[in-house]
């Protein structure tokens, strides 16, 4: 089962050996960062580390028998607030988090909701997952009081009294990094909740990143285009499944309070904010208040980010905090992102197993698919299908590129069935010997990924598609194509059975 609140799952991460509490006073500001970093960059208590003891350039290695754990800082300079991070920064507490064996299974869960019987459209059978969220009964439900509220500041709420952390030297200052932001839409009401960086100016004002994309720059659009202030909350911890909810693909116009009811497999229980007409998750630690503007934008940014670089300074709308609510004795949640893998890392491979029954239903060729890590989830996709015509590996490429947040993705690689799509020696094998560049490559103009930094324009470029399936006649010129080496079974079985007797 997925916990009821942060405080209970770190409570359980530590009965499992997965937290550890540091008493030592340390600085808000690139100290924390710089440990969460080493922390996440060390082998879990199972043993695994997806780098493989092979780091990016200018990441220190971690010293000798560091744990990748989640940690909890007791002590932040300037701050009452206990501080958590690297909580999600692995498979085991992930699983965790979301209450599920692995990705897997709770994939399963979710492709029962979307299994379509019939060839109806495509609109019908998104709407039919929607209903059946719905029918299940499990929107979230509002009631009158909760723990989030057991202190009130209104005027004089003050930012400076949480630990928010500065991640990398050349930021722009300190952001709220694991904020749950719900905005809705003002003439529809949808509710969305999506995890957007926050980067505090002063006690009461900060600014709202939100990539234009996304569901929450499109309720402040459409709030915008009234004329009027946006309602917005930045909800801090909760239910263990909020922030895997928060960063997850729903398409828009579905609440991702609602998947969270899904995932806890109860409705949420949100409570009325105290200045602003909107609910917020009445377990969370942290509920912070108040109104967009309209109008006046500011200088956001620079910020380290998960693609290991900067982001560069932009204009982005401000917002200002009416109120900041918490629990009595709360927990400040915080990440970092930069080279990977980080906290973020293991949120990204929980999405690309939870919601490949969907991109299965989007797009029925995929037989599977990796975001891989040195890719930081945007950069690069592989894909296996079940080649069944010319060119089907092109056909694959335009549907990723149409599929919600997978249209971002600037490298596709398409690879066959026998292909281990989580190997990257065994895509980059292929990928080197089976494509002949000028035949087997397309690129395409469109719509990428806003912290794409090497981009022409701001979210807008060039996308390459690789094909690395072998080729059949029809697209282009295609010589006889060799048999990949592989020996036969009896021999194998041979030695297998043998395998001793040679003295091994
Ligand atoms: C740690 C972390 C930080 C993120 N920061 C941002 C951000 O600052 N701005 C943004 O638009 N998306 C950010 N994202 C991605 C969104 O949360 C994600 O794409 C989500 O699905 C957007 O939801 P929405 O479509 O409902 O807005 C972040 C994701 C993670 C895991
Ligand atoms: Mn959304």
């Amino acid at each position: 089962m997925p916990y009821d609140t942060l405080q209970d799952f770190l409570a359980a991460l530590g009965q499992r050996g997965e937290l550890k509490r540091i008493a030592a006073p340390v600085s808000p500001i690139l100290e924390i960062a710089e440990i969460a970093d080493r922390v996440s960059k060390s082998p879990a208590r199972d043993g695994h580390n997806p780098l493989e003891g092979s780091n990016f350039s200018g990441c220190v290695p971690p010293p000798q028998g560091t744990l990748n754990q989640a940690l909890l800082f007791e002590h932040v300079a300037g701050s009452d607030m206990p501080l958590a991070i690297n909580a999600f920064g692995s498979y085991a507490r992930m699983h965790l988090a979301l209450g599920c064996e692995n990705f897997d299974a709770l994939a399963a869960k979710l492709g029962e909701l979307t299994r379509p019987e019939m060839p109806v459209g495509l609109l019908n059978k998104l709407k039919k997952g929607v209903d059946f969220l719905r029918l299940g009964n499990l929107a979230p439900k509002i009631r009158a009081t909760g723990a989030c509220q057991e202190i009130v500041h209104t005027d004089d709420a003050d930012l400076n009294a949480l630990p928010i952390i500065q991640c990398w030297p050349d930021d722009g200052g300190r952001y709220i990094t694991f904020g749950q932001v719900i905005t809705e839409h003002p003439e529809t009401h949808a509710r969305n909740m999506g995890m957007y960086r926050v980067q505090v100016f002063d006690k009461q004002r900060t600014a709202m990143h939100w990539h234009m994309h996304h569901d929450g720059a499109r309720h402040f659009r459409a709030w915008q285009a009234l004329g009027k202030p946006c309602p917005l909350a930045i909800t801090l911890g909760g239910e263990s499944v909020l922030p895997y909810a928060a960063t997850a693909p729903l398409p828009p116009g579905i609440d991702e309070h609602m998947f969270a009811g899904f995932l806890m497999g109860r409705p949420l229980e949100l409570v009325p904010c105290k200045t602003i007409p909107l609910a917020v998750p009445a377990n969370c630690e942290i509920i912070i208040e108040g109104w967009v503007d309209p109008r006046e934008t500011v200088l956001e940014g620079p910020f380290g980010d998960h693609t290991g670089f900067y982001s560069l300074a932009d204009h982005y709308p401000v917002f200002r905090v009416t109120a900041i609510s918490h629990r009595r004795n709360c927990v400040y949640p915080t990440t970092i992102v930069g080279k990977p893998p980080q906290e973020d890392y293991y949120l990204g491979k929980a999405t690309e197993r939870v919601f490949l029954p969907l991109l299965k239903l989007l797009i029925p060729d995929i037989l599977d698919y990796d975001l891989p890590l040195f890719g930081a989830f945007h950069n690069c996709a592989f894909i296996k299908i079940q080649k069944q015509y010319p060119y089907h590996a092109r056909k694959v490429m335009n549907a990723v590129w149409g599929a919600g947040q997978m249209a971002w993705t600037k490298m596709l690689v398409v690879v066959d069935e026998q292909v281990d799509v989580h190997s990257l020696n065994d895509v980059l094998f292929h990928v080197a010997a089976n494509v002949d560049p000028a035949r087997d490559t397309q690129i395409v103009q469109g719509p990428l990924d806003i912290l794409d930094h090497a981009a022409p324009y701001c979210g807008a470029g060039s996308k390459i598609g690789i094909d690395a399936t072998k080729k059949w006649p029809g697209e282009g010129v295609v010589r006889d194509w060799p048999a990949e080496i592989v020996m036969d079974e009896k021999t194998r079985s041979r030695v297998t059975g043998r395998w001793k007797e040679y003295g091994f």
